[in-house]
């Protein structure tokens, strides 16, 4: 596992120079979820690829730019499922992006998830890490090497408040739910980048962040496999929680295709529990 983490730094330095030096532009090919992908998305599935291609422990990759799973390895024993380039509409207005890693043993599900690693690409490069029996661990790149800071431990409860979807096609109890937590003094905080967003609120000790079922988008946005479940982790050993609208630990998932999404929340303790009231789950 630990040949993956110094991998994971290696990738990140790579994409990195890639978001400040390459073109922004569009390439001609769309992702299995029918969205235009940019040729920065597309660069640096390959640097993933590539560097994990060698990795004998990597049994498979499944990635957020590609239909399909491909394998690496007979013997391998781990699946890498991970979003390339998270957020990555928002390099050409110059905010913070990401990277994503699921680090999953057997089917891929939920349960089967045994690390997660996440890169933020801002001001300055940092990289979390989480196993099943660990608390977050946060390094940031000092000196071109990355540094560890320490451990993530979240809040009861925050002070900041995030959430996704179009607001005109939100369900009556979320909005409600969102103005309550406003009311209650809770600030806004929404770049439109779920690393960064979850990365904020997790540092800053709490808040929420949601990416609801919408009228349009029923099952919401975020992709299980490679968004929802690794940052599921990260909020669980980090002391807070993460539930689907039903109530279920997104750690439960299982997803029937590689590229499902579902409704998702995170959140420090208190922020959970009050969902759950307001949603009665
Ligand atoms: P992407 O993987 O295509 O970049 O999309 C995922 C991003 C998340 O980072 C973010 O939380 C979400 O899309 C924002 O969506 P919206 O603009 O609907 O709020
Ligand atoms: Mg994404």
């Amino acid at each position: 596992m630990n040949q993956i983490f110094e991998t994971i730094k290696k990738i990140a330095f790579k994409i990195d120079h890639a978001i400040k030096t390459a073109d922004l532009g569009y390439s001609d090919s769309e992702n299995s979820s029918g969205e235009e992908q940019l040729k920065l998305d597309v660069q640096s599935d390959i640097i993933i690829e590539k560097a994990f291609a060698h990795i004998s422990s990597v049994k498979a990759l499944v990635s957020e730019e590609k239909e399909g799973i491909l394998e690496i390895s007979d013997s391998g024993k781990y699946t890498i499922c991970y979003d390339p380039l998270d957020g990555s509409s928002l390099v050409d207005v110059n905010l913070s992006v990401g990277s994503i890693f699921g680090i999953y043993e057997g089917e891929l599900r939920g349960e089967n998830l045994v690390a997660s690693a996440y890169v933020v690409y801002g001001p300055r490069i940092e990289l979390v890490i989480a196993t099943c029996d660990s608390k977050p661990m946060l390094y940031r790149v000092m000196d071109s090497e990355f540094k560890l800071i320490g451990e993530i431990e979240m809040k009861e409860k925050g002070k900041l408040n995030a959430s996704g979807g179009t607001q005109q096609h939100w369900a009556k109890q979320h909005k409600n739910f969102i103005d309550s937590l406003f009311l209650e003094g809770y600030r806004l905080r929404y770049s439109g980048g779920m690393v960064p967003d979850l990365h904020q609120i997790m540092l800053k000790g709490g808040g929420l962040f949601s990416y609801p079922s919408t009228t349009d988008i029923p099952n919401g946005k975020l992709r299980q496999l490679f968004e929802v479940i690794p940052f599921a982790l990260m909020y669980e050993q980090a002391g807070g929680e993460a539930i689907d609208d039903n109530g279920m630990r997104l750690l439960e998932l299982v997803p029937a295709h590689p590229h499902d999404t579902s409704p998702c929340f995170f959140g420090s303790k208190y922020e959970i529990s009050a969902l759950k009231l307001a949603y009665g789950i």
